[in-house]
């Protein structure tokens, strides 16, 4: 008994200094600092679709925080969007559009593929759509930080990712190539990009957040293939799959 009040007590002293260090760093960055990226691709090009991480060392969270679910469709052979940002714990919903099954399977992207811990992965296999019906749709929970690839063993050509983030700043590239960040702790930060195509990781980038806005360029070593655009309202299978 006298061992656990010992506990107790240590705890509480450890939480009211934990809170007493997020009150500091607070009050020390209480502006709003704004950011953008731009993400060129190894020929200059403006690369949509890359995911900006922003990892702060000041105390905040976005007013926006990222989606604990979303939907993915599939639909004209294709995952769309083809790339997603969820926090960690999300439900993810896989809904088919397309009139024939996919048999969609999820797993660990990139180096992580080879670590033997997929605690993310997952297959669910969803009949085609019937017209006038809404689609078949199944759910699935991605728990851990890091980019879930995305496939079909039906289709080799579908190809998709979600990315889970652990830090709660992370922007999708527009068409563009732009990621904006409007409310950023100020102080210093790194900037991390993920894209589909850059297989080995790019050096994050380290800078400094004030009240001035900043913005960061940052260059793949790759140049990606564009996505040819879906055609929605198509019912019939594509020939060449
Ligand atoms: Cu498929």
């Amino acid at each position: 008994m006298r061992s656990k009040n010992h506990f107790t007590s240590l705890f509480t002293i450890k939480n009211i200094a934990a809170q007493a260090v997020f009150a500091l760093a607070t009050s020390t960055f209480s502006y709003a600092a704004s950011l953008s990226v731009n993400v060129i691709d190894k020929d200059g090009k403006p690369t949509p679709d890359a995911v900006v991480m922003v990892v702060t060392s000041g105390v905040s969270s976005p007013k926006t925080l990222l989606p604990a679910a979303a939907t993915i469709s599939q639909a004209s052979m294709q995952f769309i969007p083809a790339v997603t940002i969820v926090r960690p714990g999300a439900k993810v919903t896989f809904v088919n559009n397309d009139p024939w099954d996919h048999h969609v399977r999820g797993s660990a992207a990139g180096a992580a593929q080879f670590s033997g811990n997929d605690e993310n992965g997952f297959v669910l296999r969803l009949g085609g759509k019937t017209a006038g019906v809404a689609g078949k749709s199944s759910t699935v929970s991605l728990d851990s930080a890091g980019v879930v690839l995305l496939g079909c063993h039906l289709h080799g050509s579908m190809v998709g990712h979600v990315v889970v983030s652990d830090t709660p700043w992370a922007v999708k590239t527009d068409a563009n190539g732009v990621a904006t960040f409007a409310d950023l702790p100020g102080g210093a930060a790194t900037v991390k990009v993920w894209h589909a195509a850059q297989f080995v990781d790019l050096k994050p980038v380290q800078t400094a957040l004030s009240a001035t806005p900043s913005q960061v360029k940052m260059q793949l070593s790759v140049t990606p293939r564009r996505r040819f655009a879906p055609a929605p309202t198509s019912t019939e299978k594509p020939s060449f799959y």
